[in-house]
């Protein structure tokens, strides 16, 4: 048998044997109070469990179809969206674009995606990108940009996407404005 319970953001999952108990003042009660006792529950009021085994689940896990490295979870997109409109639906999920913080995470998104918009962006200052919570974009992180890039063509690639298109493979700075899929992390507790 198993025992659901919420409070607040977490999930309990009680799992065990249960059975009948006989105490006295669970007798004396009316249905009704033995609601409120419970939650409301009242086929829990006369059980025990035994053995005991609990299983929580709580904001360390990722939500369906997300996929997890280390404490984070990952959401690639199927739809296409230019980048603020992909920011915005990673906002809506309680996350935003990813920040890639190693190499480790960068080739994790390689296989992921042959392209897709993070979180960087040069919109501020030309030439200089930032992460989306206002960090600087560094290759001392271990992280690498494609061949050539950024190379902000046509006057105009203030948006950071990620590429593994045949040997274009790393960071790149792309129009703001094109469709692309994207990547939304959220880190866990
Ligand atoms: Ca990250
Ligand atoms: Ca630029
Ligand atoms: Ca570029």
């Amino acid at each position: 048998m198993a025992v659901l319970h919420t409070a607040g953001n977490e999930v309990t999952l009680e799992v065990g044997v249960y059975e009948e108990l006989s105490f006295p003042e669970a007798q004396e009660d009316t249905v009704a109070q033995r609601a409120s006792k419970t939650g409301g529950v009242v086929s829990l009021v006369n059980i025990t469990k035994e053995p005991n085994k609990t299983v929580v689940a709580n904001n360390s896990t990722c939500f369906l179809n997300w996929r997890r490295l280390g404490s984070s979870c990952y959401f690639v997109s199927s739809e296409r969206r230019n980048w603020d409109r992909s920011r915005q639906d990673c906002q809506e999920r309680g996350a935003d674009l990813v920040i890639i913080n190693t190499r480790e995470e960068q080739d994790f998104l390689h296989n992921l995606t042959q392209a897709a918009w993070i979180g960087m962006t040069d919109r501020e200052v030309e030439g200089r990108w930032r992460w989306v919570d206002g960090t600087p974009v560094t290759t001392a992180d271990g992280l690498f940009w494609a061949p050539g890039q950024p190379d902000d063509s046509s006057g105009g690639e203030d948006c950071g996407d990620i590429r593994t298109q045949d040997r274009f493979v790393g960071l790149n700075d792309a129009n703001c404005s094109v469709y692309e899929a994207w990547i939304c992390e959220r880190t866990t507790g």
